[in-house]
């Protein structure tokens, strides 16, 4: 640790500005020169945050996941004929770089071996030429057959084995098109999935009444390891009921009803096609857009019909192509990235007329989504309004977005009254019935989708989560006239606190994240810093700090309490803690000790090392690397945590 802390020379100073840091002497060129002060650090920062700016306003960072997207990515090329060798060599390059040195690949950054990731970079790395010989091969052959083999990897890779027909169609759960006939009120019917797995699912219907097979050459026999399918559950389960329901409709699917069937698949065809985006996508997402482009090429679209056509040359925006190699990112996050950089930017001291905060307030503004979506079948009344995480997803606004959009929109000049006021009724209008907020969308709390054998991967439906209805609360808490629907939050908030002072993360990873959004949020709300919520919360981040002054959390944190809270420190995390005991009017020495971190780990260009994945696709299956979490989180942080300490510079601190 730094022998300056920050309390002793950054906020003794008082500097906050963000005129160029002092730096003493030229800066070395082998080890990064530290900071020397709290509000240096952040100066660094900032100008690393501004000069990722991009001319329009916004801001972009990489969103990475892992290699099965870039899998898939040649697997649908391969599919529709469109593969080509470059492609190919640079995608197989990145796949490689990723491998582990036991062969196998993990689902985030230092996690364990993964089954179904594994199988589908070995297929990919098939076709790019690997031989199964190759050392690096058979390791990874080693490992999959271990671990029970194509026979137990998700539903997901197995229906990628069987459009290669490495898979029988006919031992693949049935998720028949006619699911599309089920009413809004028949539980399972498509709105009752959240909007990731809805849109995934209906293509899916679709790919499985066709049963395509697109044989390769090539056969995956080294990866079969024989296994039996897994016994049958019992008829007392619901899971048990469903493996029946899903042996009828094998049945059903050797002499499916003709016009049932035809009349089944023009539907999925025609609501698929009406939610593509204006890039082509599907949703923003991958698996969505990769399933409608072969269910729609089943369907008969060629692949120069607009449609196909749009949607393949879509994906290249999606892609990066660097000197590790050509991949995917999984969904794009610019619309996020902007309105934290924003409110990060301006806690750091940027004035709401500076030029890069009202430049980055006019690109949002033109980004809200004004037509109803799918949202809109649970709520018909309520007039369209909300931000998407992405470019291009009007279908899919979703609140997370929407509650930091406005309160990005909050912090500069930019006129944005209007739009506030449209987004601040969609936000209390999608209000659930407990009073949480979810992602996408009202009291999507159907459990009954995740049962169903076709669904073994992934979050398959959107309840409210405590990091949603936080980032909510603190929004309408600014706002006149939303006190009710705050008070409903901050009771949901209350009553989903842990047992020791900590809230799940949803969609970042993990106590640590829901804990750095729910304190901010009580606090936004007026509960008092001496509530016990509050007092149990920062006892519980105290306890959780690293030696090295910093927070840290392991995916793993997901399927194993022993995690929680515990990991290796990283400055996105060690971020969200600050910004919790910030909020919470702490002066101990914690927030000192995280300053300290932040300061001895950042790097010359002011920005931190960030390996490790710090955000939730889905608990336990589905993480996400967002490249900007490293650099905006710690400037907002800092500013608030200077702020803070503004009345007491030059003077009393802890230390
Ligand atoms: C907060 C803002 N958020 C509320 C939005 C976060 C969006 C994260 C990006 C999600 O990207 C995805 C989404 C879905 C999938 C899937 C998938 C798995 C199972 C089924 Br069924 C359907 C889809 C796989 O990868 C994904 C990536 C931060």
């Amino acid at each position: 640790m730094s022998s300056l802390t920050s309390t002793q020379s950054g906020a003794g100073s008082g500097t906050r500005e963000r005129e160029d840091a002092r730096v003493e002497g030229p800066a070395r060129s082998t080890a990064p020169t530290v900071a020397h002060s709290a509000a240096d650090c952040l100066a660094r920062a900032v100008r690393a945050l501004e000069s990722l700016q991009e001319p329009d306003g916004y801001w972009k960072g990489e969103l990475e996941t892992n290699v099965t997207i870039d899998a898939e990515d040649l697997l649908l090329r391969e599919f529709l004929g469109i593969r080509t060798a470059e492609q190919t060599a640079e995608t197989a390059r990145w796949i490689r770089s990723r491998q582990a040195d036991d062969g196998t690949w993990a689902n985030f950054h230092g996690g364990p071996p993964e089954l179904s990731t594994t199988v589908e970079a070995y297929i990919a790395l098939r076709l790019a030429g690997d031989e199964p010989q190759a050392a690096h091969m058979a390791s990874a052959a080693k490992f999959i057959r271990a671990s029970g083999g194509l026979e137990r990897t998700r539903v997901f890779t197995r229906i990628w084995l069987a459009l290669f027909g490495l898979w029988r169609w006919e031992d693949l759960p049935v998720l028949p098109p006619e699911l599309m006939f089920l009413p809004k009120w028949v539980p399972l019917n498509i709105y009752d999935f959240g909007c990731w797995a809805r849109q995934t699912v209906v293509a899916l219907t679709v790919v499985g009444a066709h049963r395509p097979v697109h044989e390769l050459d090539l056969s995956l026999d080294e990866l079969r390891s024989g296994a039996p399918a897994p016994l049958a559950k019992p008829l007392t389960t619901w899971a048990g009921r469903f493996q029946l329901l899903d042996r009828v409709l094998h049945l059903y699917e050797r002499r499916p009803i003709r016009f049932l069937r035809r009349a089944a698949l023009r539907r999925a065809e025609n609501w698929i096609v009406k939610r593509q985006e204006a890039d082509g996508c599907w949703g923003g997402i991958q698996p969505p857009w990769v399933y409608s482009l072969i269910a729609l090429h089943l369907q008969g679209y060629a692949l120069d019909h607009p449609v196909v056509r749009s949607g393949i040359a879509g994906l290249d925006g999606f892609t990066v192509n660097d000197s590790l190699g050509r991949r995917l990112e999984a969904c794009q996050s610019p619309v996020w990235d902007t309105a934290l950089a924003v409110t990060a930017l301006a806690d750091a001291g940027l004035t709401p007329d500076d030029p890069v905060l009202t430049s980055a307030a006019r690109w949002l503004l033109a980004e809200e989504i004004a037509v109803p979506g799918d949202w809109s079948v649970r709520r018909p009344e309520l007039a369209p309004s909300g931000w998407a995480f992405e470019f291009a997803n009007d279908w899919y606004p979703d609140i997370d977005d929407t509650a930091e959009v406005v309160l990005a929109l909050l912090r500069t000049t930019e006129p944005a009254g209007e739009a506030i006021s449209r987004a601040v009724a969609w936000v209390e209008g999608m209000q659930c019935r407990d009073g949480g907020w979810a992602a996408f969308d009202v009291d999507n709390t159907q459990e009954l989708c995740r049962e169903l054998p076709f669904c073994d991967f992934g979050e398959l439906i959107d309840p409210p989560s405590a990091d949603v209805t936080a980032h909510v609360v603190e929004v309408l808490s600014g706002i006149q006239g939303s006190g009710q629907a705050v008070q409903r939050g901050v009771e949901w908030l209350l009553a989903a606190q842990e047992k020791d002072g900590s809230w799940f993360g949803r969609w970042g990873s993990n106590y640590v994240y829901g804990t750095g959004a729910a304190v901010p949020a009580l606090i936004a709300a007026g509960i008092p810093t001496d509530h016990p919520a509050v007092r149990l919360a920062v006892s519980w981040l105290e306890l959780h700090q690293n030696d090295d002054g910093g927070w840290g959390e392991d995916l793993r944190s997901y399927t194993d309490v022993s995690y929680r809270g515990r990991g290796p420190s990283t400055a996105s995390q060690t971020a969200w803690a600050l910004l919790a005991l910030v909020a919470a009017g702490e002066r101990s020495r914690a927030g000192a000790r995280a300053v300290d971190y932040l300061i001895d780990t950042q790097n010359d260009d002011g920005s931190w090392d960030e390996p490790w994945f710090t955000g939730t696709g889905f608990p336990g299956d589905f993480y996400i690397n967002y490249h900007l979490y490293r650099l905006v989180f710690p400037v907002m942080a800092l500013g608030r945590y200077l702020r803070a300490l503004g009345p007491f510079v030059n003077g009393e601190t802890d230390d």
